[in-house]
């Protein structure tokens, strides 16, 4: 089998990868996960909220391969609630995943199969171990571009249908100056 050559810059994240994949996430996109709907609608749809850039070393749908990617989300917020990916399941649901943070801050939201609903805080360094069966959204807490690098199997898949229609259970609102994870039903 030929090599198979990629590159990483651990200190921003950028990947140099043959066949690289990206996507761009603006605002107009994202109406339904964001919780005030009236500060959506004020601002431009075009805004970027995300970007990712992937590679896919081997066919979407292998069984037992490996696909490596960035995530960048921008700083902002859309009435009190950061910015943040929409989140997902992998469709097959027992594929697990790693995050690593590489610059700014922010956080995992997690929510397991049975409704409980938790996160870990992502800094520079911060690895995350994601579970198979669990749900999962980031989010950018800070004021700079925050980035992290995931890896996880080629034949994961996404569910991004449950998130869309019932969330992961709480949301990340700036109260007093500062990042607060907030259970849904809670103040
Ligand atoms: C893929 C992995 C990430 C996300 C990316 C965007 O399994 O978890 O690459 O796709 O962070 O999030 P989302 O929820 O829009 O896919
Ligand atoms: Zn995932």
């Amino acid at each position: 089998m030929a090599p198979i050559f990629a590159t990483v810059n651990w200190t921003d994240g950028t990947l140099d990868a043959p066949g690289m994949r990206s996507l761009v996430k603006k605002l107009g996109q994202l109406k339904q996960v964001f919780s005030d709907q009236s500060a959506h609608a004020q601002m431009d749809p075009e805004t970027v909220v995300y970007r990712v850039w992937w590679w896919e070393p081997v066919e979407a749908g292998t069984e037992g391969g490996l696909f490596w990617g960035t995530t960048e989300i921008l700083p902002g917020k859309v009435g009190k609630e950061f910015f943040m990916t929409h989140g997902h399941q992998h469709a097959i649901r027992d594929r697990a995943e790693f995050y690593g943070t590489v610059s700014g801050e922010g956080m995992l939201v997690l929510r397991d199969e049975n409704g409980k609903t938790w996160y870990e805080p992502m800094r520079p360094g911060s690895l995350h171990y994601i579970p198979g069966r669990v749900a999962h959204r980031t989010v950018n807490t800070g004021e700079m571009p925050f980035r992290f690098i995931a890896s996880w199997p080629s034949d994961a898949g996404h569910d991004y249908d449950v998130i869309a229609t019932e969330g992961l259970g709480a949301r990340v609102i700036e109260k007093d100056g500062k990042a607060v994870f907030v259970k849904d039903g809670e103040q």
